[in-house]
């Protein structure tokens, strides 16, 4: 899977805060949604049956669906049911370092990230980012 490497990628984000790039308004605890699961053995996800759980699909270059409102504490699952390769990046086409990335999401690969903080996130996918972009999470409070 193309999880493992992004996992150390995502704890240094983690360390050092301060990113260098404006994303607008992010909650304090953004932090915590940068730790896409907490088992590194299942980077997708694997059994959680406690926490509330949403699947958007990457389908005909597109994510489906585009806009999802969760309570906090919801994993998110992308899973890949396109016929080439997608990827789930965090903000606008071109951000230097955005918060999280999947990588390289082959058809039927499953990606996840826990959002445990209210918060607006924005993402794209870098390989078609000018048609799979805009797509939002929205973590209530
Ligand atoms: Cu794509």
């Amino acid at each position: 899977m193309t999880a493992r490497p992004l996992l150390a990628a995502l704890a240094l984000a983690a360390a050092g805060c301060d990113l260098g790039y404006s994303v607008g308004t992010w909650p304090d605890a953004m932090v915590d949604a940068r730790a896409p699961d907490a088992d590194p053995a299942a980077p997708d996800g694997g059994a959680d049956a406690a926490r509330p759980a949403i699947t958007v699909v990457m389908r005909n270059m597109a994510f489906v669906p585009k806009s999802i409102t969760v309570a906090r504490g919801t994993r998110v699952t992308w899973r890949n049911e396109d016929t080439m390769n997608h990827d789930v990046t965090q903000g606008d086409p071109g951000m230097a370092q955005p918060l999280f990335t999947s990588g390289n999401m082959f058809p039927g690969d499953s990606w996840s990230i826990d959002f445990d903080s209210a918060m607006n996130v924005t993402y794209h996918c870098s390989t078609h980012p000018n048609i799979m972009r805009d797509a939002t999470v929205t973590v209530m409070p």
